[in-house]
Formats: structure tokens, sequence, C-alpha cells
């Protein structure tokens, strides 16, 4: 049983790709830009401001940011649907700043730009 379903799975996954490769050539769909390429549920820094350079979305906490994120952080889209608190040092420490529970933008109003070093679920800190 537990094959069958895996046969199918790779059978499925097989007919995409060829669906994929048939089509690319003429209806290629343009790829995601900007603020779009966070998927939803995730929080997504972007390395320069509207959504530019690289990004990085997560679903959880991230004590220590990966080395190549760390204090780049320019833009935010918050597609999780509740509060998150960002901060400039790592282990939640450092000056924080609350993003909204849905809220694309820029942190450089906030004097947060390439500063971010952690950030979790939940508003700052009282
Ligand atoms: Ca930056």
């Amino acid at each position: 049983m537990r094959n069958n379903r895996l046969v199918a799975a790779a059978a499925v996954v097989a007919a995409g790709l060829i669906s994929i490769s048939g089509t690319a050539t003429a209806t290629a769909a343009p790829a995601a830009s900007g603020f779009d390429r966070c998927a939803d549920g995730n929080f997504c820094l972007f390395e320069h401001i509207d959504g530019q350079g690289r990004v990085m979305g997560t679903k959880r906490a991230q004590s220590t940011l990966p080395l190549d994120f760390d204090n780049i952080t320019s833009s935010i889209r918050n597609r999780t649907g509740q509060k998150w608190s960002v901060y400039t040092e790592s282990g939640f420490r450092g000056r924080c700043l609350t993003i909204a529970a849905i809220w694309t933008g820029n942190v450089t109003q906030y004097d947060m730009s390439d500063k971010i070093s952690s950030i979790r679920p939940g508003a700052c800190p009282a």
C-alpha cells in the first residue's frame, strides 16, 4: 500500500515536470518578484528596501539569524497573521521593534535597517 502511494506520487511529479518543460517556452509565468516572494504563512526578511535583494522566509523564531542574513534586513513582509518582534542583537536582545500581524514595509523608517539579528513570534516585551 505504502509502495503504491510512493509510485503514484512519483508519477505525478514526473507528469508535472513534463508539463512544465512542455509549456515553458510559450507560457512561462513570470517569476515572483519583490515582496511577492514571501510565501503565505511566512515571516520574510529582505536584503533591500521594497522587498528587493535576497529573501529569507521562516515560520519559527530565529535566536541567531543565518550568517548571511545577520544585519542586512531592510524590509519585511509578515504573512503569519500574528505579531512578531525583531531585535538588534542575537538571543532576542538589544532594541526591539514589534511588527504588526499583517505588515509589509521598510524598517529604514524605524532606524532598524541592516541591524536585525534575531526574530520571533509575539510582540516586544513590555
Ligand atoms: Ca540591507
